[in-house]
């Protein structure tokens, strides 16, 4: 159809609906697509269960995995807005694949130090108080690339292991209680139902404090890569502990030294010796607008948006910097700031088009502020693969590049 003619049926339209568009300006120049017979034919009908409009690609990125079951897929931050992470595009570590489980049938056993061992339906679960809470799950590989020089080149890859949801469940409190926790119990031993039975150790004062047996995401059932139908939420400790698809929590005097809490997850210190149980993620955030492969069109107003996170609590401020480090400036926190949640910060720049390193630096509410790469590294050596929560620096180019920086 010819501009022209679309403009003459745009203003016979507009004429025969006459009051109703007071206030509007009739756009003459209609995009492609919604042309007066696009616009006007009656559109789809209702539908059971909804997706997204058509035209929206963002998705997952699969992490570099040597096999496909024992793999991971990293959430688009720099494409997901406010602090929820939509569930189909949370990120995924998976040891050994994604079970097929149903409700039907499935139970928790809680047993061990307990006065009377007890299995759990999912219904017999939802017959107890429940109670919903936003947190963040953080792989502690999440930005393991940042230890070595060749830091990655952009949010997702850098920073993908990390997403937030709600979840709802029942507090595991709830269910030792009901247990009958004996005074010798000192730690919860979590079980998954997955091929690789995944083990994590959980000391009990945690277990009683906000531990949930969740088996709600985002306002329904958990998502199979998950944990469905039911897992742990282990607010702001490393996703590892968080164990998926949960079949048996066992109630014991001693840790249980699992793989997950040996060979892995531990952090090799310069002395040789293995830092072990560090559960805590600690203050953590990134730019992710503009960040690594963007491109900052015009010179003038940017917003500089962000997520912060820390596993000890609240985020009391983001600072930025955009001078190279030269100086810190305070940016705005979305409300409400939840403990071990995601926050969304925002900070309103004017860019003069020359080429400048920008940054973020979290603090949380004990006083901890985010560490430079350089001072973590100090501290750590650069032998570990987890738990990296060093400063990000992001390079903007004159022309409006921006890319990460080598160490
Ligand atoms: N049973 C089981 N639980 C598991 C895992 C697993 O492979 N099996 N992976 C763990 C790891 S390493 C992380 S980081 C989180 C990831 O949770 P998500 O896949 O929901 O993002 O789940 C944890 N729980
Ligand atoms: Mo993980």
């Amino acid at each position: 159809m010819s501009s022209d003619s679309s403009r003459r049926r745009w203003l016979k339209y507009s004429a025969a609906v006459g009051g109703l568009l007071t206030g509007c300006t009739p756009n003459t120049n209609q995009p492609p697509g919604q042309e007066e017979d696009v616009v006007n034919l009656l559109g789809r009908v209702v539908s059971k269960y909804g997706e997204r409009s058509p035209d929206q690609k963002i998705t997952r990125l699969p992490g570099t995995n040597k096999h496909l079951e024992a793999s991971s897929s990293l959430t688009p931050l720099a494409q997901t807005m406010g602090i929820i992470t939509p569930s189909a595009l949370h990120f995924e570590r998976h040891h050994a694949g994604i079970p097929t489980l149903q409700e039907a049938g499935y139970e928790l056993l809680l047993h061990g130090l307990v006065a009377e061992p007890l299995t759990f339906t999912l219904n017999d679960l939802r017959s107890f108080p429940s109670a919903s809470q936003i947190n963040f799950v953080e792989c502690s590989g999440n930005s393991g690339r940042e230890w070595s020089a060749k830091v990655s080149a952009d949010v997702q890859t850098g920073f993908g292991l990390a997403s937030c949801s709600e979840w709802t469940g029942v507090k595991l409190s709830s269910l030792l209680q009901e247990a009958g926790l004996k005074p010798a119990g000192k730690w919860v031993i979590a079980e998954g139902a997955d091929a690789c039975r995944m083990h994590r150790s959980i000391p009990i004062d945690k277990a009683l404090k906000d531990i949930l047996v969740a088996y709600g995401q985002n306002g329904e059932a958990l998502r199979p890569e998950q944990g469905y139908p039911l897992r742990l939420i282990v607010p702001g400790w490393e996703g590892n502990v968080c164990v998926k698809w949960l079949r048996q929590l066992k109630v014991t005097a001693e840790p249980l030294a699992s793989r997950e809490e040996t060979s892995k997850y531990t952090d090799m210190m310069p002395n040789g010796k293995a830092r072990q149980y560090t559960f805590d993620m600690e203050a953590k955030s990134v730019i992710t607008a503009p960040s690594g492969g963007q491109r900052i069109l015009k010179r003038g107003y940017v917003e500089i948006t962000g997520l912060a996170w820390t596993g000890k609590g609240r985020i009391d401020a983001v600072e930025i910097t955009t001078d190279s480090g030269k100086s810190w400036q305070r940016a705005k926190l979305q409300e409400p700031r939840l403990a071990n949640a995601f926050t969304r910060f925002r900070f309103d720049w004017m860019w003069d088009g020359l080429a400048t390193q920008i940054a973020s630096r979290a603090v949380d509410e004990t006083g901890y502020v985010q560490p430079s790469r350089d001072s973590l590294l100090a501290v750590r050596g650069a032998n570990s693969h987890y738990h990296f929560n060093g400063i990000k620096v992001w390079q903007v180019g004159a022309e409006g590049s921006v890319t990460h920086v080598e160490a």
